[in-house]
């Protein structure tokens, strides 16, 4: 029986991955943060917060003593590290926390496998957001990075720092550099859940309008069940390596939002431009969406497209799941929630 850590089991990807190896006889170690009021409101959405197989551990990435009594005790032969400060619009707020936890973090557990194993396999959460002001298109593992924002820049060094630790050390340690995955666990400052959760409140008259930044955005979407998927071969292969996960599509967010208020049976008609533009639904006249130019970012990533041939090549990784079907899956998910008036 294989023992992993999942730092991050509170997150979105964290409760899948721990779904995924749990269902494969894994002991799986989750790790969550000691807060006033935790909430794992993910794992016993799926139902496996009970599981006897999953111990979680308070702990946090900052800490090196932590992470090194972490390896310690468990014992665990597989490292996925997915927590992070993972909001990029946060991290303009607080650069230093941002690179701290998720620019620093990582070389905790690099250096605690370092000392207590070497021949633990660890996998490293980064992300398109490496790309910003992308140099090429579609973006590939190969792409030079150009980051745009404080948390793009952390993600940036802990990836090179995992490389770092490969090429100096031989330890196994993968980058998985995906792209925007969502799911009906996804946090609501995300924009798709964002957007989901208020066109389902919007339905079911608990709203009326939803306020959003820049609507031009364009973004590769998938389907995050499916990327844990992809983070789990990385660590099965025989070499470690850097991988996109990404669905080679691009939308933008206008394109989602349009896709969500359809999902819930109203159709919209986008009206105006720039800070004026708005949202109607043309059934009733009224504004469902609204720009609201707090939601703007310093500096923003205008287009993420992601080619994932190497993961297809050599992890015989490929997403099926469509945007519109992930979409909808999502609403449903908030229709239901807010019905029953609950939404995390
Ligand atoms: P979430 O924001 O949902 O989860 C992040 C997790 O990190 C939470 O469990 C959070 O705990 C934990 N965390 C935050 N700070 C610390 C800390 N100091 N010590 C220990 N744990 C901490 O992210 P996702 O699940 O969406 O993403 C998983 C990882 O993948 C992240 O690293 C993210 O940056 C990266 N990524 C995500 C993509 C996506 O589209 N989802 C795409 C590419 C990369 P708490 O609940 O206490 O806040
Ligand atoms: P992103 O995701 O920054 O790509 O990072 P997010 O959903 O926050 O933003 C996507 C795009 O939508 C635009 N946008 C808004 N975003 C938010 N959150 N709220 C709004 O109201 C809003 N209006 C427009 C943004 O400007 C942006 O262009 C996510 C995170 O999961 C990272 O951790 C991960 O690394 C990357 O995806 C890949």
């Amino acid at each position: 029986m294989t023992t992993a850590i999942i730092t991050g089991i509170t997150g979105q990807d964290g409760a899948y991955l721990a779904e995924l190896l749990l269902s494969k006889g894994y002991t799986v170690y989750g790790t969550y943060r000691r807060t006033s009021s935790v909430n794992f409101w993910r794992i016993e959405e799926l139902g496996i917060d009970k599981n006897p197989n999953l111990h979680l551990v308070e702990y946090d990435l900052t800490d090196l003593s932590a992470s090194i009594r972490l390896l310690q005790t468990t014992g665990a032969t597989e490292v996925y590290n997915l927590a992070a400060q993972s909001f990029v619009g946060v991290s303009f707020e607080q650069p230093l926390t941002t690179a701290e936890i998720t620019g620093l973090g990582p070389v905790n557990l690099l250096e605690a496998i370092r000392i207590v194993n070497p021949k633990v396999r660890f996998y490293q959460a980064s992300t398109s957001e490496m790309f910003g002001k992308v140099q090429a298109i579609p973006q590939i593992e190969d792409t030079p990075f150009y980051p745009r924002s404080p948390y793009g820049v952390a993600k940036l060094y802990a990836h090179w720092m995992t490389i770092n630790y490969r090429e100096s050390y031989g330890i196994f340690g993968s980058s998985g550099i995906l792209f925007n995955h969502e799911s009906p666990l996804r946090g609501r400052e995300f924009v798709t859940r964002k957007i989901t959760d208020s066109v389902a409140k919007i339905q079911l008259g608990q709203l009326d309008c939803l306020e959003l930044g820049n609507l031009d955005a364009k973004r590769d979407w998938g389907f995050a069940k499916e990327y844990v998927e992809g983070m789990w071969r990385m660590l099965q292969a025989d070499e470690p390596d850097t991988f996109v996960l990404a669905t080679n599509r691009t939308e933008t967010v206008r394109d989602f939002v349009q896709m969500a208020f359809k999902g819930a049976g109203i159709n919209v008609e986008f009206k105006g431009q720039a800070e004026g533009e708005t949202a109607v639904d043309t059934a009733t006249g009224k504004t469902v969406m609204r720009i609201n130019p707090k939601f703007y970012r310093p500096a923003e990533v205008e287009l993420l497209i992601g080619n994932p041939e190497r993961a297809k090549a050599k992890l015989g990784w490929e997403p099926t799941t469509t945007l519109e079907q992930l979409c909808q899956m999502m609403v449903e998910a908030d229709i239901r929630r807010n019905k029953a008036g609950f939404s995390f």
